[in-house]
């Protein structure tokens, strides 16, 4: 059965229009354009760079971790007349009503807003205000730019699939409003899409890493052990290396891409989820050459986080616009942040007994890395002790280090926490800070995070380890 084209809301449409009209408006002074640090804000922020290139404009482009009031202060204070908040700015209309009103504020978004509307002369598209509840969760920030940019002119079509990075950086579901963008990344001749096993790095990373450190999916007897997984390669006759190089899931010849989907497959059986869930759509950049990080669009979406991360934004942005330097450039970063990535779970693994560093009380494991590791790479730590199994499920992890200004960073995750949905993280790290009475929170039920004064440490170490005693 054929599939119906999917239709943007008559509202989100006009919506689109309407700041299109406005946009036209404007004269040729520069643009400000801020983004959020991730895959889906630097993909966004080249779009509106190309589109708006295009159109012969200027622009300076600013990427931040989170907004905040005294961010929002420092824009108001820049010459710019115009202010582009893209991939974030819906949950601060308050602040940007108050302190911008002398600016023309355009807001393509798709985060929660704080409230309903915004006032009248602020251009606010966000899919929170227009579509369906299921629509509304299916559109990145790339998404809202991509459909203003194709508004605008439609040469911007070009452009779909640098949207479709941001979307799969961002989104577990690709369905809705997204397909139209999936749709014009196909018609323009930028994407492949094929089906294959659906785990992270089959273009890079060596098959025995994939199959070791697979957790979704899980397969028994080979997840988590090394010997199980060169057991199994044997058993279904694929070797780990040739010549003395790791092989790749890309390196296979198709047979035996079929006999290791079977394999799997028949090691899953029993297991309580359907054993056939391992193959996935898989997005391939058609001109990327093959086994680069900037083939699959997941592992691109990984190269763009990595640059977020290192503080590297703008060469994330000028990859994806199609900068062969910036790309050289962005491999090295991602080859850095995987360096860091190695020494914080080094550190980790060397001071998991040291009882100073790592504080374990009744379903809470506390991380103090000080100045050890960097503040940047604490909330993956996290992340890959909660998607890990060294501790028991439920556990509430805390990682906290130093920042370079006098500040302890702090993330908080649960242990399995797709299925432990009893506990709000947001909550027990709001309800620390409420204790020793400083610092700001922010995140979702299963991803918090926190920033305090350094001198606040020991008494928010007292406090986590009192509430969990
Ligand atoms: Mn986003």
């Amino acid at each position: 059965m054929q599939q119906l084209p999917y239709q943007l809301s008559e509202q989100l449409t006009e919506q689109l229009e309407q700041a299109v009209n406005e946009f036209r408006k404007l004269d040729d002074s520069p643009i400000r354009i801020i983004t959020h640090l991730d895959a889906d804000g630097l993909s966004s922020a080249a779009i509106l760079a190309k589109a708006f290139q295009g159109e012969k404009k200027k622009f300076a482009i600013s990427a931040v971790k989170q907004l905040d009031e005294n961010k929002i202060r420092e824009f108001a204070r820049e010459n710019y007349k115009t202010i582009f908040f893209i991939d974030l700015g819906s949950g601060y209309l308050n602040l940007i009503e108050e302190t911008l009103s002398k600016k023309k504020i355009f807001i393509l978004d798709h985060h929660i807003p704080d409230k309903k509307s915004a006032r009248e002369d602020i251009i606010h598209i966000n899919p929170h205000l227009f579509e369906s509840k299921e629509d509304a969760l299916n559109l990145s920030g790339s998404g809202v730019v991509y459909l203003f940019a194709k508004k605008l002119n439609s040469k911007n079509k070009a452009l779909a699939h640098i949207s479709l990075i941001g979307t799969i950086g961002d989104l577990h579901d690709l369905k809705g409003p997204t397909q139209e963008i999936i749709d014009d990344s196909v018609a323009s001749g930028e994407i492949e899409i094929t089906t294959g096993l659906r785990m992270f790095g089959t273009q890079t990373k060596p098959i025995i890493n994939i199959l070791r450190y697979s957790t979704d999916p899980y397969i028994p007897g080979v997840t988590g052990s090394e010997q199980g997984t060169l057991a199994f390669l044997k058993e279904v006759g694929i070797e780990s290396q040739k010549n003395g190089k790791p092989i790749r899931i890309i390196d296979l010849e198709e047979e035996q891409k079929k006999k290791l989907v079977t394999g799997i497959i028949l090691k899953r059986m029993g297991s309580e989820k359907d054993p056939e869930d391992i193959l996935g759509t898989i997005y391939l950049l058609k001109k990327e050459p093959e086994g680069s990080p900037t083939k699959d669009i997941k592992e691109f979406a990984t190269l763009l986080n990595a640059c977020g991360r290192l503080e590297k934004a703008s060469i994330g942005i000028a990859t994806c616009m199609g900068s062969e330097t910036a790309k050289s450039k962005a491999l090295q970063v991602l080859q850095d942040y995987k360096q860091e990535l190695i020494s914080t779970m080094n550190w980790f693994h060397q001071n998991k007994e040291n009882p100073i560093s790592v504080m374990e009380r009744g379903g809470l494991v506390l991380i103090n890395a000080e100045d050890k590791i960097k503040d940047t790479m604490i909330g993956t730590l996290a992340s890959i002790l909660a998607n890990s199994n060294i501790y028991p499920e439920s556990t509430i992890l805390i990682s906290m280090a130093q920042t370079i200004d006098e500040k302890t960073k702090i993330s908080i995750r649960i242990v399995n926490g797709k299925n432990s949905k009893k506990k709000d993280v947001r909550e027990i790290i709001g309800s620390i800070l409420k204790k020793i009475g400083e610092g700001i929170s922010g995140g979702h039920s299963s991803a918090s995070g926190a920033l305090i004064p350094q001198e606040k440490e020991k008494a928010f170490i007292s406090a986590a380890l009192e509430m969990f005693k």
